[in-house]
C-alpha cells in the first residue's frame, strides 16, 4: 500500500534542451549528467481506499492545480501497468520533502519525478527494472530519468515515437573525487518554466539549428573526458554545452534568458580562480545559479571564494551521489 523513495538531483554537463517527440517527453540531443549526494527529493506513495482523487503535497503544503494534474498523470502511468482491479485502491497520497529550493533551476523536478516513479512502483506493486524506472520518470521530466542512477549517466537523444528511451550509468559515483560548488543566486523560482523556455527556443531561435548540431559533439567531448578523469576537457566541453545552449534560448523571441547580473559576476570570479590556477569551471541549467565543477581538494577554497561575491544568497558543496533508494 506504500512506497517510499529518495532520489538525487544531477547537474548535466551536457546539456539537454529541446524535444524530438513532445508527445512523449524525449530529448532532441544527448546530454551527460552527474547525479549529487545533497540535493535529496524523498517520496512517499500511500494508496488509500477513501481518498476519491489524489492528494499531493510538497515540502507539507497541498498541491493543486497543474502541479497535482502533473503528479496524477504520471501516477496513471503506473497504475496502468497494475493488475489492481478495486477501484478504491486507485487514488493515492502523495508527500514529497525537497531538501532544497524548488523550482528554482536546481533540478527540482529531475530528482521529484525519479523519486516519484520509485515511490509509485513499490506503493502499487508494480515490479520495474532501473531501466524501465528511468523511461517512466523521463516521461515527467527528460531530466528525472537520468537521476535514477548514481554518478555519471547518460541520456541518450530520443528517435521520435521510442517510448522505451531510458538514461544508462556511464560511470559509477566513485569513478572520480570531483565536487559541485552550487552558489544560489536567489530563492526566487525562476523566470520561466523549463519546458517553455525549450519549446519557445526551438520554435523562433535562429540558433536552435546551431544548437542541435553541436550538443552531441560536445556531449561526446563530456563523455571521453569524464571517463579519462580529464578535468580542463570536461570543463572546457561543459563551458561550451552550458553558453551554447543559453544562448539558443536568449535568441528566441521573445528572449528566454535565465542569466541575471549576479551569474555574470560568478562567472567572473570563476574565471578568476582558474587565471590564478585552480581547476574550476562553471555550469548554469534554467535559472540564475552557477554550478562550479572541480577537484574535492580545491571545493571548500572555491566556495569561500564564490561566498566572497557580493549577492549570493548560499553556497553548497555537492558531491557524487547515489541513485534512487526504494523501500
Ligand atoms: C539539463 N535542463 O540537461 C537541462 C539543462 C535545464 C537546462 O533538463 O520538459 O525539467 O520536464 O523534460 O528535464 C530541465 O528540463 O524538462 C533540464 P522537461 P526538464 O539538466
Amino acid at each position: 500500500m506504500r512506497g517510499s523513495c529518495v532520489a538525487r538531483a544531477n547537474i548535466a554537463l551536457a546539456k539537454y534542451w529541446g524535444k524530438s517527440d513532445e508527445a512523449l517527453n524525449l530529448p532532441a540531443v544527448p546530454s551527460v549528467s552527474l547525479t549529487l549526494d545533497a540535493l535529496r527529493t524523498e517520496t512517499t506513495v500511500t494508496r488509500d481506499p477513501s481518498l476519491t482523487e489524489d492528494v499531493v503535497t510538497l515540502d507539507g503544503q497541498a498541491l493543486e492545480g497543474d502541479g497535482a494534474a502533473k503528479v496524477s498523470r504520471f501516477l496513471d502511468r503506473i497504475r496502468a501497468h497494475t493488475t489492481l482491479r478495486d477501484a478504491g485502491d486507485r487514488f493515492a497520497r502523495v508527500e514529497t520533502q525537497n531538501h532544497f529550493p524548488s523550482a528554482s533551476g536546481l533540478a527540482s523536478s529531475a530528482s521529484g519525478f525519479a523519486a516519484l516513479a520509485g515511490a509509485a512502483a513499490r506503493a502499487y506493486d508494480v515490479t520495474l527494472d532501473h531501466d524501465a524506472l528511468s523511461a517512466l520518470a523521463r516521461q515527467g521530466s527528460a531530466s528525472a530519468a537520468r537521476s535514477i542512477y548514481g554518478g555519471w549517466v547518460e541520456l541518450p537523444a530520443g528517435v521520435p515515437g521510442d517510448a522505451s528511451l531510458a538514461a544508462r550509468a556511464i560511470f559509477p559515483a566513485d569513478h572520480w573525487d570531483v565536487s559541485l560548488v552550487i552558489a544560489l543566486v536567489t530563492r526566487a523560482p525562476k523566470s520561466v518554466a523549463s519546458r517553455d523556455g525549450m519549446r519557445r527556443t526551438a520554435k523562433t531561435s535562429p540558433y536552435y539549428a546551431a544548437w542541435l548540431a553541436s550538443a552531441p559533439i560536445l556531449a561526446a567531448q563530456v563523455r571521453d573526458a569524464i571517463e579519462r578523469r580529464d578535468l580542463e576537457a570536461v570543463g572546457a566541453a561543459m563551458e561550451a554545452s552550458t553558453f551554447a545552449m543559453h544562448a539558443s534560448a536568449w535568441a528566441a523571441q521573445p528572449g528566454v534568458r535565465y542569466i541575471r547580473g549576479l551569474t555574470l559576476d560568478l562567472l567572473d570570479r570563476v574565471e578568476n580562480l582558474r587565471r590564478h590556477g585552480t581547476g574550476v569551471w562553471a555550469t548554469m541549467d534554467a535559472g540564475p545559479h552557477v554550478k562550479a565543477l572541480c577537484l574535492s581538494s580545491d571545493a571548500e577554497s572555491v566556495a569561500s571564494a564564490l561566498r566572497g561575491v557580493g549577492g549570493v544568497v548560499e553556497v553548497r558543496i555537492a558531491r557524487p551521489g547515489a541513485g534512487i533508494d526504494v523501500s
